[in-house]
């Protein structure tokens, strides 16, 4: 089973197209296994597909995209904003996080902070390294902005738990993020 391939298409299903695939998706973005599998099963690609090919691929993944739990799946993050907003769990961040970003995004984040832009959250990292994967995806020189979580949190601003390496927020002000003048 081609796993990576299995688990890109899943997140395009679950982040960004869930009616594509004609899927019921709950409010914290819960999808039954089998509907998924049905769904998948309609493509000739996939269409040996089993339950169980979900749960390994969860199982082999190196990046924790996707949780499942009993009967049912999800993503942990990357929703995009042309879905119905997920809910996802408040919990209190660590000090410091971390946002790998283009240097030719600077600028403007100087001025409006960090927007989710596509998506329904700005993602942040928990390292350095995790932010420096991040931000390569679109610079190959990338900056890694610092953000004051725990005091962004002490005044008010709402951080979601992803997975051990990613957090939600819904924005984060300039004001935040410590190294902006770079
Ligand atoms: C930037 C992947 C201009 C922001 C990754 C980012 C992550 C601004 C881009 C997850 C801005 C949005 C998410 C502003 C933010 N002006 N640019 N005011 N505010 N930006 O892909 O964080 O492999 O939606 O810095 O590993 O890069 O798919 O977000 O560069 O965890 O599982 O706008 O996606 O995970 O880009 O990545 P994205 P992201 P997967």
């Amino acid at each position: 089973m081609a796993y990576e391939e299995l688990s890109k298409e899943v997140s395009y299903a679950l982040r960004h197209a869930p009616w594509e695939y004609e899927l019921e998706i709950d409010d914290e973005g819960w999808v039954s296994l089998e509907q998924l599998r049905d769904a998948f099963l309609a493509t000739p690609k996939w269409s040996k597909l089993e339950v169980n090919d979900f749960i390994d691929m969860v199982n082999m993944a190196e990046k924790k995209r996707h949780e499942i739990y009993g009967n049912k799946i999800r993503a942990l993050y990357g929703h995009s904003n042309s879905i119905h907003k997920i809910a996802k769990e408040e919990r209190v961040p660590p000090n410091l996080l971390y946002h790998g970003t283009a240097k030719r995004f600077l600028e403007k984040i100087k001025i409006e902070g960090l927007l989710p832009q596509s998506r329904q959250y700005v993602h942040l990292s928990v390292d350095m390294e995790t932010a420096m994967l991040v931000g390569k995806r679109r610079d190959h020189d990338p900056s890694i902005l610092k953000i004051k979580a725990k005091e962004a949190y002490d005044q008010g601003v709402k951080f979601y738990y992803g997975n051990d390496n990613v957090w939600l927020v819904d924005s984060i002000d300039a004001k935040y993020i410590e190294n902006i003048n770079q």
